[in-house]
């Protein structure tokens, strides 16, 4: 009985504690747990909704941390599988004082990546509001993909608002063009798209945000707006009745690691439509959240309560 459902890859991260030393080198590592569409759902109970995630373990011991740290955010994990043939994914990353951390992902195979459509039989969605949908977990296998679609026309179906983030990971598609034919074929099941500005640059090939809104309004019938995320800047709004407008984003003095930011960003939005403000508000929200991320090491550590949020949104200032 939860307002927001998601079909995901929970995957657990060992982050290096030795800075500059590359993966090869270093000893030392932090565990936490990621995966962007429990990123989304953590977030949502933080902020005070109820939620219910669909996935699957190994019988392992990082399925067994997957669980208890799901058990220990709130999140709904009745659907939550386990697989005693397979392994819970996880992946390592690097510690650098600049740039971007490289990350190693050991996935392939993974418990989720063999969770089957059959296995959705069974989802109770009658107090689902919304169903989020993102672009990783049908990257993880040919089984993923089909559950993947299941999933969604589960949700289209029913008239459950969905919202999709493309979430490019190229590393997890055999090619680029494999990744840009299916994620812009599965974005057909989002009623609100929300692509980041360079990944809308490489499934469209456009960097005007309203050239890849109007693919994707076109795209599908069911797409009623699209939401481009611009970093820092904020995200650009268009809806299906030619509705355009930009929501700023804040100042953020010190970016400590941006992975998750866009999560944070979906949960925003989510839990905004979910407590009933007007778009252009649901958008400010969403950039909220990513700004506070991004401050933050982790995937989902920076996401706040309702009163984080509340302070965060009287004292931030916007850009621009
Ligand atoms: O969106 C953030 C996620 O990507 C992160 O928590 C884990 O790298 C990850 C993945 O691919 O799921």
């Amino acid at each position: 009985m939860s307002e927001v459902m998601t079909l995901g890859e929970p995957i657990v991260t060992f982050m290096s504690k030795d800075l500059d030393r590359g993966l090869v080198d270093s000893i030392n590592y932090f565990k936490f747990l990621g995966g962007a569409e429990l990123n989304v759902l953590i977030g949502i109970e933080r902020l005070g909704h109820s939620t219910e995630y669909v996935s699957q373990v190994g019988a392992d011991p990082l399925g067994k941390f997957t669980l208890q740290e799901i058990e220990k955010y709130g999140v709904g994990h009745q659907y939550v599988t386990i697989d005693e043939r397979n392994w819970t994914a996880f992946q390592l990353k690097e510690l650098v004082s600049e740039g971007d951390a490289q990350t190693f992902n050991f996935r392939r195979n993974s418990a989720a990546s063999h969770l089957t459509k059959e296995q959705l039989a069974g989802l109770d969605f009658s107090d689902v509001k919304i169903g989020h949908l993102s672009g990783i977990f049908p990257a993880i296998s040919t089984t993923a993909q089909e559950t993947f679609r299941d999933f969604a026309k589960e949700l289209t179906s029913r008239g459950i608002t969905t919202t999709f983030d493309p979430n490019l990971r190229p590393a997890l598609w055999e090619s680029e063009e494999e990744m840009i034919t299916t994620i812009n074929d599965l974005a057909k099941y989002g009623e609100i798209v929300m692509p980041g500005i360079n990944e809308g640059k490489i499934l469209v090939g456009s960097d005007d945000p309203s050239v890849i809104a109007d693919f994707y309004l076109q795209n599908s019938e069911l797409t009623q707006m699209v939401v481009i995320k611009l970093g820092a800047a904020g995200a650009y709004v268009k809806q299906k009745d030619g509705t355009t407008y930009t929501v700023p984003g804040f100042v953020v003095e010190h970016v400590v690691d941006t992975v998750g930011a866009g999560d944070g960003f979906a949960l925003g939005l989510i839990t905004g439509l979910l407590d009933g403000l007007q778009m252009p508000e649901a958008v400010q929200r969403a950039n909220a959240v990513g700004a506070l991320q991004v401050q933050t090491p982790g995937d989902n550590d920076g996401y706040p309560t309702p009163d984080e949020l509340n302070n965060f949104l009287l004292k931030a200032k916007k850009r621009g």
